[in-house]
């Protein structure tokens, strides 16, 4: 397989797009690639400052390290879940996206959730009654919380997360088998901001997950491999394997399903109801907004973690 625009050796074939690309011309399409997204869904200007969440997995360091090489203001925010089984996925993971900052010389905000909220996330899911089984309910309450904090409190203007096509589409199935529309007509590269809430953006949502590993790969990014050990066995992993055997069978399936969604979506498909729109006001204790009476849902289980202790 050769490069579609020297001749030399390709390192990645994409099937989808009918591309085959060496590394060096591999290295310049994605970030173009991720401009033209970046201005097609409106995700943000040059002058806007974007806090970039990164786990230290292949995604979020790819993205911060394109928005990097782009020339955008981007710094990170690192969140410690003080999730250590098997390898010490946490204490791992940290130090691969401190290491990442600081060869770049840019800024990483890291939050401990144990130092901050006196529990680790597999702690604060025992306590609570999401978390029974697994950890993961609590553990993205509470990440949700921590990112819109951090960007609110520290001005700036937009999120954005390393979601990529492969992570996207998993969801957009969950949902459309469920036809939950309150979930579908929220889902997008864009989540405007409303009053205490930040943008949020996914300027990776589409590429392949294995474009990202590519790119990742091919830029010398070190990153985690493992994935974090509560995520064994999510159903998400379930989709993600279906529609890898759909994709294999129909290259190009995914990002189809994808971008027709995001169409039929922008045609008004998915409606705004009172459910998707729920009525929101501050938390009494965070000032975050919320649908409950009274304390938000972060807040409660705080509060019950601090009964506990
Ligand atoms: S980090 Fe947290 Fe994920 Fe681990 S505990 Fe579940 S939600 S699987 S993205
Ligand atoms: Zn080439
Ligand atoms: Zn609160």
């Amino acid at each position: 397989m050769k490069c579609k625009k020297c001749g030399a050796k390709a390192s990645i074939n994409m099937r989808q797009h009918k591309l085959a690309l060496c590394k060096e011309h591999y290295l310049a399409w994605a970030p173009e690639q991720t401009e033209r997204f970046i201005k097609k869904y409106r995700m943000f200007q040059r002058d806007e400052r974007i806090l970039v969440a990164v786990s230290g997995g292949k995604d979020s360091l790819s993205l911060w390290d394109i928005l990097y090489c782009l020339g955008y203001q981007a710094d990170g925010l690192y969140i410690g879940l003080g999730i250590d089984e098997g390898i010490g996925y946490s204490a791992e993971s940290q130090r691969l996206c401190q290491k990442f900052a600081e060869a770049r010389g840019l800024h990483l905000h890291i939050v401990d959730v144990a130092q901050e909220y006196g529990q680790p996330i597999p702690a604060l899911a025992q306590i609570s009654h999401r978390g029974r089984g697994r950890p993961c309910a609590v553990c993205g309450l509470t990440k949700r919380h921590i990112m819109n904090r951090v960007a609110r409190d520290l001005g700036y203007d937009v999120l954005a997360t390393g979601h990529n096509l492969d992570d996207e589409v998993a969801v957009l199935f969950g949902n459309t088998l469920h036809w939950a529309t309150s979930y579908l007509v929220r889902q997008g590269p864009v989540l405007h901001e409303g009053p205490g809430f930040v943008r949020k953006v996914k300027p990776l949502c589409r590429f392949y997950e294995r474009e990202m590993a590519a790119y990742a790969i091919l830029r010398g990014i070190e990153y985690i491999y493992d994935e974090c050990p509560f995520a064994e066995g999510a159903t998400s992993i379930y989709y993600k394997e279906l529609l890898n055997k759909l994709e294999n069978d129909k290259p190009g399936a995914k990002l189809t399903f994808y971008l027709r969604f995001l169409d039929a979506r922008e045609a008004g498909f998915f409606a705004p109801t009172a459910d998707s729109m729920p009525e929101l006001h501050p938390c009494p204790n965070c000032g975050q907004p919320t649908s409950n009476e009274g304390l938000c849902s972060f807040c409660r289980l705080i509060e019950k973690a601090q009964l506990h202790a």
